[in-house]
């Protein structure tokens, strides 16, 4: 280490000394010495995005594999800003992100130099803790703080404002964050309600359900689940979106609220107890006239067993306890695909329900499917149940351009495991740069672009929320044409190599070559 470290330099270090190993970055002249001491400080892995959606979005992917913080590198108040809507759905998705943003030296801020802006009111909304570094000597200080506060379970994002004058003057101390702290125990009377409500209908609790969220969806909370369901017979649900579940033959499924309301309430219906580990009482995306807000009915018995910040685990493990399902078989196991599903592979023109089996024939073993495959997905949730062992990644905040930088940051936490990203093609144009990225970086992404040349999914929603008949106009606003959007050249011109195929046979031979290529593929499935 030399004599003298300037601040920038001592919080890169801190950084690494707490294991915040990777930066995805989008610079400017406010962040050139934290650029450079990039470069001085061994341990720190820094990938470039060439838009802060990919950033922010990457960190959010970075997070869902590794369980651990990234760093953002933002540039002042609208390199934040740009990356803002990724923020807003890692935050939702309790994904622990440490942004660094730069700002203009404190002397400098005076003269409202014209990329001088309110940084920490920007930030406020998406993110739990802000703060703006005093001076070079405390920075290192303030930049343990912000991991501390990202690695506070579930995950936080807290956003670190550094003037340029507090990177370039001569740092402090390499410091140390508080150890991660342990989740938050789980409610006590509530496991004491779930176990008399199960406990009295065994083995024939059918009514009552476990609704998972959170880490509830990932193996361990899903295999005690399972058998906490063999033993007294209840179900076991997930939440519409989850930030990450761990699927596939051999897991406990859990069966997924409808995204649409009266399938959602026609579902929740059945049960007449929520247990509600790791979720919340499920609600409507939006409101449509006449429908409700709340999908469960007014009378259902709610009983809250573990919120998202809780000990998952641990309210799942008690439960069970109390139920004497501790050596339970776990019920509800997906089955292997049938042989002939791997070999007699759907053919014809692609629809939702045929390119889901050839996902669930083709997904390699330890697969990351990042979903943000939108109305095109409706068709997957029962084929891929059966597939090998898989990951699978959703958005959790509804805010669209999500998948691509979602891939690119959980092939950096995960590079010996195949991320397939299932992306709707208006979805990809928000952050199509995140391409550029895979290529670069040489990550192994496999990106099928659903290209059904429209809004599809607002179609729809036109018509739920009662807006009327879509006339020519309308129709405009929902349509992806002319031009057509030319995926293959998108993706050449980012370095990626790309095909294009109009047929699920045609897709099952282009996934087939492009999981045994290494590095990133795109293919355009014309819809
Ligand atoms: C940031 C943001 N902007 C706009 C929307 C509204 N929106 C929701 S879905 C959608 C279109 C998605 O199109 P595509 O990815 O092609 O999927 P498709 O609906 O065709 O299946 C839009 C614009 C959003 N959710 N988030």
């Amino acid at each position: 280490m030399p004599d003298m470290m300037n601040g920038a330099e001592s919080l890169v270090r801190t950084l690494v000394h707490n294991q915040v190993e990777v930066c995805f970055s989008n610079p400017g002249t406010s962040e050139m010495h934290f650029v450079a001491a990039l470069d001085t400080v061994p341990g720190i892995r820094c990938v470039l995005g060439l838009f802060e959606g990919v950033v922010t979005g990457a960190a959010d992917g970075y997070y869902r594999m590794a369980q651990r913080p990234a760093a953002t590198l933002l540039h002042l108040g609208p390199g934040l800003g740009n990356g803002l809507a990724n923020l807003h759905n890692a935050r939702k998705a309790h994904s622990g992100i440490v942004n660094i943003v730069g700002e203009h030296a404190t002397h400098h801020l005076a003269y409202d130099a014209p990329l001088t802006a309110d940084i920490e009111g920007v930030a406020r909304p998406m993110s739990h803790w802000v703060h703006t570094s005093r001076s070079s000597q405390v920075v290192a200080q303030d930049g343990a703080r912000a991991i501390t506060q990202a690695r506070t379970p579930p995950g936080r994002i807290a956003t670190l404002i550094l003037p340029a004058d507090t990177a370039w003057n001569p740092g402090g101390e390499v410091c140390t964050a508080e150890a991660p702290a342990a989740r938050a125990t789980f409610d006590a009377e509530a496991l004491e309600t779930a176990a008399h409500a199960l406990a009295t209908r065994a083995p024939n609790a059918g009514r009552c359900a476990i609704l998972l969220g959170g880490v509830g969806a990932l193996d361990t909370a899903l295999t005690w689940a399972g058998r906490i369901a063999a033993r007294t017979g209840c179900a076991v649900l997930g939440e519409y979106n989850v930030p990450r579940t761990e699927r596939g033959a051999g897991r406990v499924k859990a069966r997924r609220v409808p995204y649409a309301v009266d399938p959602a309430v026609a579902m929740l219906k059945e049960y007449d107890t929520l247990i509600l580990v790791g979720s919340k009482v499920p609600v409507a995306f939006f409101a449509y006239p006449n429908k409700p807000s709340v999908l469960a009915q007014p009378d259902t018995h709610i009983i809250p067993l573990a919120t998202v910040e809780q000990d998952i685990n641990g309210a799942l493990e008690s439960l069970a306890d109390r139920l004497g399902a501790r050596s339970q078989a776990p019920a509800g196991v997906a089955e292997a695909l049938h042989a002939s599903a791997l070999t007699s592979l759907p053919t014809g023109r692609p629809d939702p329900t045929g390119i889901g089996q050839v996902l669930a024939a083709l997904l390699p073993e330890h697969a990351i499917v990042v979903d943000e495959s939108v109305s095109t997905g409706r068709g997957f949730e029962t084929p891929t149940a059966s597939a090998r062992p898989h990951d699978w990644i959703n958005v959790m905040g509804g805010s669209i351009g999500f998948g691509l930088p979602a891939a690119v940051g959980a092939a950096v936490a995960a590079p010996d495991r195949p991320v397939i990203v299932l992306e709707g093609d208006g979805s990809a144009m928000y952050t199509e740069q995140a391409l550029w990225t895979m290529a670069r970086e040489g990550l192994n992404v496999k990106v099928l672009i659903f290209a059904n040349r429209a809004y599809q999914i607002l179609r729809g929603e036109l018509q739920a929320v009662g807006a009327g008949t879509p006339g020519e106009r309308a129709r405009d606003m929902l349509t992806l044409d002319r031009p057509y959007l030319d995926w293959v050249s998108l993706a050449k011109g980012h370095g990626v190599p790309g095909r294009q195929v109009d047929t699920l046979e045609g897709l099952a031979t282009a996934l087939s070559h492009a999981l045994a290529t290494p590095g990133p593929v795109l293919i355009e499935v014309l819809m």
